[in-house]
């Protein structure tokens, strides 16, 4: 019965069909799989084959929007799933997240800023094709530990050292750490620009974070 409803929710995100992924995630919750399994075990691979039809040639620009938004309507009904396991932290962080400038990709983003928040994290989610000035802005009206900079598009990575520079430049660098994702993004691209960590996923991000936050 999973393993269907594992297809289908597969299916209902590559058709972009919305409505559908939102019955299968229900579904697969109320049959007991939690939800970053169905996280990382269907959605994201489901995704990464609407990535891949686009690359082919089989899919257009309207079928990555329908599969997005199906993908949102996923996360919508997996959100509160995941906030009741929202976990109390030993030491309390904030974190301030968004898509750099120029860059519309949400989805991978707002992952992140759910996971984070479901491990207890305060988590201002700033949205997507935010300037570096905005960051900025939050950063030091929430007083941030950390700012969390997503890209997916090597055209817009560097909007992510940009951020950096205007942190320094607003002298709040040395009172935050920055995280960098994406999947253009890796660890050695964070070095370069001078950020703190990065992460390949949205598990791999809390555990950055905790690292840096929470007392052990
Ligand atoms: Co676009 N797109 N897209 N797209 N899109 C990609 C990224 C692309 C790889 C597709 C491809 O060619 N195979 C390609 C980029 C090529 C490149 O630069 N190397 C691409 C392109 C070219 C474009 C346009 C330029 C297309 C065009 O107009 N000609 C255009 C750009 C628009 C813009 O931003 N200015 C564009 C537009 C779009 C849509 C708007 C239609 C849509 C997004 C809808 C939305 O977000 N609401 C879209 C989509 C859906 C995709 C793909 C198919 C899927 C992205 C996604 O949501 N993945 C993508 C192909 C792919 O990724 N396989 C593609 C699922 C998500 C869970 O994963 O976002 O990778 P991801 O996030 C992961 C990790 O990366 C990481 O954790 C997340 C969870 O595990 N992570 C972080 C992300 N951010 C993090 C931050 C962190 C830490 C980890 O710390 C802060």
């Amino acid at each position: 019965m999973s393993e269907e409803l594992r297809r289908s929710l597969r299916q209902a995100v590559i058709e972009g069909n919305a409505e559908a992924a939102h019955t299968a995630v229900a579904q697969l919750l109320t049959a007991g799989m939690s939800p970053l399994d169905i996280v990382e075990g269907v959605l994201s691979p489901a995704m990464n084959e609407v990535g891949r039809l686009y690359e082919e040639g089989e899919y257009f620009i309207p079928d990555l929007v329908m599969a997005g938004e199906a993908m949102k309507m996923a996360m919508a009904v997996l959100e509160p799933a995941l906030m009741a396991q929202r976990q109390a932290l030993t030491s309390p962080g904030v974190v301030v997240i968004g898509t750099v400038e120029g860059d519309i990709h949400e989805i991978g983003k707002s992952l992140v800023g759910v996971m984070l928040g479901a491990a207890g994290f305060t988590v201002h989610d700033l949205g997507v094709d935010v300037p570096a000035a905005a960051f900025v802005e939050k950063v030091g009206e929430v007083n941030a530990d950390v700012v969390g900079l997503s890209a997916l598009l090597t055209t817009t990575m560097r909007n992510q050292q940009a951020v950096i520079a205007a942190l320094t430049a607003a002298g709040l660098r040395e009172h935050v750490r920055v995280i960098v994702g994406g999947a253009p993004a890796s660890a050695e691209w964070a070095r370069r620009i001078g950020a703190d960590g990065y992460a390949e996923n949205a598990t791999e991000a809390v555990r950055v974070v905790r690292q840096w936050l929470t007392v052990p």
